[in-house]
């Protein structure tokens, strides 16, 4: 099974050399102080670590609570035992979630502490010891404190009850099959476990746009299928959300309305609460789209956003539970011919004035573009923007507008620009890292969510690779300091083994990939030149004409969209002026975002040198050359990796590079065709 990706980077495999012999010295005795009852997520924590030993050495360690040997590990919560305390030294620093690894040399024994504030942080702290362990790292000095950065730290599935999964491309839903929730899945158990061992500790498990079925989800109808899968997660300290239908108190509830002032609306929604934590005692609380994409909201009732979220807030409240608020509200039914609306405004201009209205327990989820998950996009210009709101940043690990997961995208050094983002919201350093995790303003709560990539295939993500954007999510919101290489590496070794030449390549296609995506697909920030619905392969005026609000106003002499304060929407002015000026201004805006801010003609010349319509033409050859070497890099791995992995991720190479031929080509030839100018070089172009 192995073989086919299904343990993904928890593999485990049986360690040989001079590893096997030190890990071995160490990891036959795990100490456990006494009088601390084993259970809950602290006994998770000792099962996993007793399982990842097993089968990287062969036999799991005896549990003990006096130490019988020279060499141990010890486990635990700090302050929970003398060989813990004695080890521990100051953890004044370090979160509800931290912990640490230490390698303890005294005069005629030595053991390694992993011990962390809570139990989910010695969760964490035995997840960290196997990976270094499935790496082959040195463990006899170990040193090491450890807080995650961000105290929400989630996943969104966009999955149906039906087992379809909106923008899925790796199977059906883990959770849902015909209307029934799958409850008893060991699936689910697998999943959970693989989250864990990246940090992940919070997971909505249905779409946010909530159909009539999902409606339930909140009711006594399902509730206690629910609750199966809730405690499932709290063994793994993960914390189950749900995707809830504004619209409940109609759909359900017997009401003629949604009206979030309404009393009987406020009453039901009370009722609803109080029934789900009967049910879960550590419910996350409610995710919302309202108001967005034809979904029902305050509006229809002359209320705005504070009034929805405050309503659903409120009866969240006395269990502590939160309100994840979407801000992805924009018209959707825009008239291409009406050029004063532009949708990249819509999230700043609906929410900033509400700053400040929204209760404590409210936390406004923003996607990283003010868009929608392009390739490329400006940073959302609201992030950070609301002194007084709680904001938490939404990523999308579904490569929905990047290749699907049959392109390779690895997209964690996209993640990690936005996060090192300068919004200057309060002088230099006020970077989407540092507000997200609550530094730049006072939030009460924060953090980064993403929507998943995963699905029922045997290998989770679809493409093998695309396991790599789902560690490396959780990798980097636990450190945002992290390089995207170091993650790449961690990932490459624990997945296919620590032969170097296999992760040389893997890490270096990954750091590439998607400036490879980009290269063949839409030009310079402009995005939107997908197929209508799918959003795959190219159409480059499939979205042109429609409500949707993605124009590229491509003509004869230029392209690009007008987004100035002088002459355009007047978008760039959402940032503070550090930026603002940066991307008004035709010669400072940066190359990448340069179709983003401006209309331009074909002749411009870019920072680089070239004109826009070569740029176009030789970034859309470089990119099929570039898979095209990648296949042939992979080639050499035959051997060296499983062969069904192997054949898996050849194949998918081959019908990528299918994709970037289709794209080089239209794209190449539209432009040509568009401009008349003819490519510097002579390549074909049709
Ligand atoms: O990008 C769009 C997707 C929709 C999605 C929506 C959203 C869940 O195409 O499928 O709906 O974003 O984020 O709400």
């Amino acid at each position: 099974m192995g073989d086919h990706g299904y343990a993904a980077w928890l593999r485990y495999e049986q360690v040989t050399g001079d590893s096997m012999a030190s890990y071995a010295s160490w990891a036959n005795e795990m100490v456990l102080p006494a009088g601390v009852p084993v259970d809950g997520v602290l006994k998770t924590a000792v099962q996993e670590l007793s399982r990842g030993i097993r089968s990287m050495l062969g036999t799991a360690p005896t549990v003990e609570h006096e130490p019988s040997r020279q060499r141990f590990i010890v486990l635990g919560v700090l302050g929970g035992g003398s060989l813990i305390d004695a080890a521990a030294g100051d953890t004044a620093a370090l979160s509800s979630e931290g912990y640490i690894l230490k390698t303890v040399h005294e005069r005629d024994r030595a053991y390694i502490v992993a011990a962390g504030k809570s139990d989910k942080a010695v969760l964490y702290a035995a997840f960290h010891l196997l990976r270094l362990m499935q790496s082959g790292s040195a463990i006899d000095q170990l040193h090491l404190m450890e807080s995650p950065t961000y105290s929400l730290r989630m996943i969104n599935h966009w999955d149906n009850m039906d087992g379809s999964v909106e923008r899925g491309y790796s199977g059906r839903s883990i959770f849902y099959e015909n209307n029934n929730v799958l409850s008893d899945s060991e699936r689910i158990r697998d999943y959970a476990r693989l989250m864990a061992s990246v940090g992940i500790n919070g997971i909505a498990i249905n779409n946010v746009n909530v159909h009539r079925e999902e409606t339930y989800l909140i009711t006594e109808k399902l509730l206690p299928d629910v609750a199966r899968i809730a405690e499932v997660f709290g063994e793994y300290g993960i914390k189950l959300f749900l995707s809830v239908n504004y619209a409940g108190t109609i759909e359900i509830g017997g009401l003629d309305t949604a009206d979030p002032l309404d009393p009987q609306v406020r009453t039901w929604w009370k009722e609803k609460a109080a029934e789900v934590y009967r049910y879960i005692p550590d419910f996350g609380g409610f995710l919302v789209k309202a108001d967005s994409e034809n979904r029902p909201g305050p509006f229809t009732y002359g209320r705005d956003h504070a009034d929805g979220a405050n309503m659903l807030a409120e009866a969240l409240e006395p269990y502590g539970g939160l309100v994840l608020w979407r801000c992805f509200v924009y018209n959707c039914h825009q008239d291409w011919r009406d050029r004063s609306t532009d949708r990249a405004r819509a999230a700043y201009d609906h929410f900033k004035p509400l700053d400040g209205r929204f209760k404590d327990n409210v936390i406004l989820q923003i996607k990283n573009g003010p868009m929608d998950f392009q390739v490329r996009e400006p940073v959302s210009p609201l992030f950070g923007a609301m002194e007084h709101t709680n904001q938490m940043m939404e990523f999308q690990i579904a490569q929905e507008y990047t290749g699907q997961q049959k392109d390779v995208c690895f997209l964690v050094p996209q993640w990690k620009e936005v996060l090192n983002f300068d919004t200057y919201v309060k002088g230099s350093g006020s970077t989407v890292k540092e507000i997200a995790a609550g530094h730049v303003h006072a939030y009460t709560h924060s953090g980064i969510t993403a929507v998943s990539n995963i699905g029922n295939d045997e290998n989770w993500t679809g493409h093998h690779l695309a396991q790599a954007n789902l560690y490396g999510y959780g990798r980097l919101i636990w450190n945002p300091e992290l390089s995207s290489e170091e993650i790449a590496g961690e990932w490459a070794v624990q997945t296919f083994g620590g032969n170097e030449k296999v992760r040389d390549i893997l890490v270096n296609f990954l750091l590439e990939s998607w400036s490879i995506y980009e290269n063949y697909t839409a030009p310079l920030g402009v995005g939107w030149m997908v197929t209508p619905h799918y959003h795959y392969g190219p159409d480059i005026d499939g979205y042109e004409y429609s409500k949707w609000g993605t124009y590229h106003f491509a003509d004869h002499k230029g392209i690009g969209v007008d987004r100035t304060v002088a002459t355009g929407t007047g978008y760039s002015s959402q940032y503070m002026q550090a930026n603002s000026q940066v991307y008004d201004s035709l010669e400072a805006c940066p190359d990448e975002l340069l179709l983003f801010f401006h209309h331009v003609p074909y002749t411009h010349e870019l920072k680089s040198g070239k004109t826009v319509v070569q740029h176009i033409y030789d970034t859309h050859f470089a990119g099929v050359e570039r898979v095209e070497y990648w296949i042939g890099r992979w080639q050499e791995l035959e051997g060296l990796v499983g062969v069904d992995r192997f054949r898996h991720v050849a194949a998918r190479l081959n019908k990528q590079l299918d994709n970037a031929m289709a794209w080089r080509d239209i794209v190449n030839t539209y432009f040509f065709r568009k401009s008349g100018i003819p490519d510097a070089h002579n390549r074909v172009i049709y």
